[in-house]
């Protein structure tokens, strides 16, 4: 029997420490424990553990006559080991001081990231500058920014492009249907590359590319991941019960059985910003408000939020919350947050910011540049958020289009441009769940947890509630609390 408990537990991944090993031997079916102490512990932790003689102890005091175990979500018997990185974050990168020097070099810094990606590409090896694009009778291929994009009275597509020597004017003709439709995508300050040849002054592109993705390979996870965004805790509309039910849920006291089994899986939550609903956010949000006062607002968070036990948490900020609005946004400051940075359990990460949850990467965005999106290109729409990620996925941008609705800093260093492809991409703002997998990347709007506002009535958003998305081994589960 000695041989058999160490060699059943080391095949088990699990390892034994002395007063463990000596527990179970003197215990009287100690063949049986063995077995279900396994068993136990292979549901709860993945990954290898030491088992200790208190551990022992408590799981027995755990074990009714039967043998039968006790809800295995409610167990606290094993401390998970994280493997939690943050491997991008503008929370202390920010050196503007706001002069236009600084703009400058803020476009100067995307242009160069991203022309450096796309010179990379077949398409456009060895490409000409825009000054001198201007007088080739040669294939055309050139990178630059988007200064305008318009229509010519024939509805062709026209997009003013600039490099460092120069600007040059790009037609795209709408009998070329496949590029003319790409070009319908193009947006104010994006970078992009054209292929083409010159008509006059104008240059007629033949190809419009983009810094692009290539397709990642599917991650092997076993344990679950749950998004969330735009809790809004605070406003009135904030749904309170829906949101006991998935904190219920994910201690295991709510759900079927395969619903529980998924939370005894859950490793990581991920918030992607308004987390609360802020003050003096928009005119006259106090009458929308339950708790009017910001510091309270994440006081209230930290006591909802604070039910969750082992379980990382993963806090980015959105334009409610107590944060600049310019992005990058940093990380939610603890002098807001006292009762959340209290928590063991919290991570705070900047809007946007990429991080490792065990090896898998999840780039954070609140979302806010989906309104521009949603408002200028056709097609586009707050409903169908996973038709932007892609965009801004292709693009290699969060946030392109300069001086509409998203305010963006202008720093020495554009944190918006996408430089690491993630295995999730994460965001909200729009309060609509949506899920597409694309190139093997999961894009994932996570909805809220708050109902209608007025302000959502007159723009004829209808919000998705309480419906919370799930990576459960590497598959996308959607969750109702509703
Ligand atoms: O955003 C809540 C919802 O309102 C979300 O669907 C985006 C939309 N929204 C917010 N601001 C704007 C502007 N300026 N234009 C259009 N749509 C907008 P929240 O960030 O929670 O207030
Ligand atoms: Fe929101
Ligand atoms: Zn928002």
């Amino acid at each position: 029997m000695t041989e058999e408990i160490i060699s059943k537990f080391a095949n088990a991944e699990i390892l034994l420490d002395e007063t463990a090993y000596q527990k179970i031997k003197n215990y009287d079916d100690s063949s049986n424990l063995v077995d279900s102490l396994i068993n136990h512990l292979a549901i709860s932790s993945q990954e290898m553990m030491v088992l200790t003689g208190e551990l022992v102890d408590e799981y027995l005091g755990k074990s009714d006559a039967n043998g039968k175990k006790d809800d295995l979500a409610q167990s606290k018997l094993i401390s998970r080991e994280f493997d939690f990185e943050i491997l991008k974050d503008a929370s202390n990168k920010s050196y503007t001081n706001g002069e236009i020097k600084d703009l400058s070099s803020y476009f100067k810094n995307r242009y160069h990231k991203l022309k450096e990606m796309l010179t990379h590409k077949r398409e456009l090896t060895d490409i000409n500058s825009v000054k001198e694009a201007t007088s080739l009778d040669d294939v055309i291929k050139i990178v630059g920014m988007v200064n305008d994009v318009r229509y010519t009275k024939n509805n062709h597509k026209l997009i003013e492009l600039e490099d460092e020597t120069g600007s040059a004017t790009v037609l795209i003709h709408n009998e070329n249907h496949e590029v003319f439709e790409q070009a319908e995508r193009i947006v104010k300050d994006e970078v992009v590359g054209v292929v083409g040849g010159r008509k006059g002054s104008l240059i007629m592109a033949s190809e419009l590319i983009n810094p692009g993705v290539p397709r990642v390979d599917e991650k092997k996870t076993n344990f679950a991941t749950v998004f969330l965004s735009d809790t809004h805790i605070g406003s009135t509309t904030f749904l309170e019960d829906a949101f006991d039910r998935f904190i219920r849920w994910i201690n295991g006291d709510y759900g079927d059985e395969r619903q529980k089994e998924i939370a005894n899986n859950v490793k990581y939550v991920v918030v992607a910003g308004d987390i609360v609903d802020g003050i003096g956010v928009y005119p006259h949000q106090d009458k929308e408000l339950i708790i009017k006062d910001i510091q309270q607002q994440y006081e209230e968070a930290a006591r909802l939020f604070g039910d969750i036990s082992n379980v990382k948490i993963i806090i980015a900020p959105g334009n409610h919350d107590a944060c600049r609005l310019a992005e990058p946004q940093p990380a939610i400051h603890e002098d807001y947050a006292k009762g959340l940075y209290e928590l063991k359990n919290t991570e705070f990460v900047s809007n946007p910011s990429l991080v490792s949850l065990d090896g898998m990467k999840v780039l954070i965005y609140h979302g806010r540049s989906f309104d521009d999106f949603a408002m200028t290109v056709k097609g586009m729409s707050h409903q169908q958020s996973d038709l932007i990620m892609k965009e801004l996925l292709e693009k290699r941008h969060l946030a392109p289009i300069y001086g509409e609705r998203t305010p963006l800093a202008s720093e020495i260093e554009d944190h918006l441009v996408i430089e690491d492809i993630p295995d999730v991409f994460h965001t909200g703002h729009v309060h609509i769940n949506s899920y597409k997998r694309y190139k093997g990347i999961h894009l994932i709007n996570s909805g809220t947890f708050q109902s209608q506002t007025e302000f959502q009535k007159i723009y004829n958003i209808v919000p998705t509630c309480a419906q919370v998305p799930v990576i459960n081994n590497g598959s996308l589960k959607m969750l109702d609390f509703s």
